[in-house]
């Protein structure tokens, strides 16, 4: 009989809580043969990963997963033989005490958020006694081999470096979105918070000599780029050009196409978690805009993220690196940053493939979990 997982997604904002939890789940699916249950407390966020759902069903099906509405008011059902909370979410009690009382053991995970940070090594695994008597085990993602690694789907790494290798596939997948690629055009993804350093990145690449096309999902730094641009109500095919910036705004797309979107520019600037690490796998330079956290702790995770990524690089390609993140993280002016960035434009690019290559010779986090799970 297949292993049964439950996998409890609690959506706080945006999308990297479901984006992280879907992916997972389909990934178990998929790879590993299990039979996954994602609860899901808003599917509404849900329905903007994967348009084919139905925002309204208690209930149903998708790529494999059953997604079940994770209602306020829980409706008893036999807990799974796996059970993963996403990022601390609270367990319903009624859940909990079906998870104690069952026969077969259950393994009780909560999968952390990603961090680059030392100590994360030191916690991974750790159980943690619960006043029920189950142990409840940490779970942390993370960048080296003492942790649980990250999400990659097996033939991801195949699967982009064909899509990078064949011209036509990119301008077939472009032309899908709506993108008319420009000749010789620097094509570039923003997808970041409101950032009051958009201003001044933008005000470089529209001085350039190089042409630079940027393509920017709907979401929230549209304020600032709209504030930039001097105009309302940008909306998704809206274009404009200032100096040599050519600007196009996109839908929001599928989390496939998205990956798509990455391994078609050159450059990535992404957010959060989950677009981070797919940014990774992309194998070309990005700029990461951290999500904020109280009492600036997420400035700690840059900085032991930087201190990983940079290690290989020229020591002025890794100024210009961290000078950049650093700057776009603190909503200051990024136009030198950038400049000396693209001074070291072949060596970030080397190193950007590297890092990916050194990533993906670790287990991914699904085998990780599954590995765990059957020791
Ligand atoms: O949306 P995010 O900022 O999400 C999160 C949450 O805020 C979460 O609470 C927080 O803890 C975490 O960040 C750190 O960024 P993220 O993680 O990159 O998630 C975005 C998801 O949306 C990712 O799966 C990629 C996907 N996506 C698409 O599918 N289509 C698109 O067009 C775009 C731009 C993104």
């Amino acid at each position: 009989m297949k292993a049964t997982w439950d996998i409890f997604c609690s959506v706080v904002d945006n999308y990297g809580d479901i984006g992280v939890t879907w992916r997972l789940a389909r990934q178990l699916v998929a790879e590993h043969g299990l039979a996954v249950r994602l609860w899901v407390d808003d599917l509404g966020a849900f329905v903007r990963l994967c348009p084919q759902a139905d925002a309204q069903a208690q209930q149903q099906t998708q790529q494999g997963v059953e997604i079940c509405l994770w209602r306020a008011d829980w409706q008893a059902v036999e807990p799974a033989d796996v059970v993963i909370e996403a990022f601390a979410c609270e367990l319903p009690a009624a859940y909990i005490a079906a998870m104690a009382a069952r026969q077969q053991k259950v393994l009780w995970l909560n999968l952390e958020y990603l961090s680059a940070e030392e100590w994360v090594e030191g916690c991974h695994g750790l159980p943690s006694l619960q006043s029920n008597g189950l142990s409840k085990f940490f779970f942390f993602p993370g960048f080296t081999a003492g942790s649980g690694g990250l999400l990659r789907e097996r033939e991801l790494l195949a699967q982009r470096r064909a899509f990078q290798a064949d011209s036509v596939a990119r301008e077939v997948f472009l032309h899908s979105i709506g993108v008319t690629p420009l000749p010789g055009a620097l094509l570039i993804s923003l997808f970041a918070y409101e950032n009051a350093a958009l201003a001044s990145w933008l005000d470089a690449l529209a001085a350039d000599a190089q042409l630079s096309q940027l393509l920017v999902p709907e979401g929230r730094i549209l304020v600032d780029l709209q504030a930039w641009l001097g105009c309302t109500d940008m909306h998704a095919g809206d274009v404009q050009q200032r100096g040599q910036l050519h600007i196009q705004v996109l839908p929001f797309i599928q989390q496939d196409q998205y990956d798509q979107l990455l391994w078609s520019c050159d450059f990535n600037a992404v957010r959060g978690e989950d677009s981070f690490v797919r940014a990774q796998w992309a194998g070309r330079p990005l700029l990461w805009h951290i999500y904020q956290q109280a009492d600036n702790a997420h400035l700690e995770k840059l900085e032991a993220f930087l201190t990983l990524y940079k290690e290989g690089l020229p020591v002025s390609a890794q100024i210009a690196l961290v000078d950049l993140w650093r700057a776009w993280n603190a909503g200051e002016a990024v136009g030198d940053s950038w400049k000396q960035l693209l001074h070291s434009w072949p060596e970030q690019r080397k190193h950007a493939e590297h890092w990916c290559l050194q990533r993906a010779s670790q287990a991914d986090l699904a085998e990780a979990l599954v590995l765990f799970y059957l020791n």
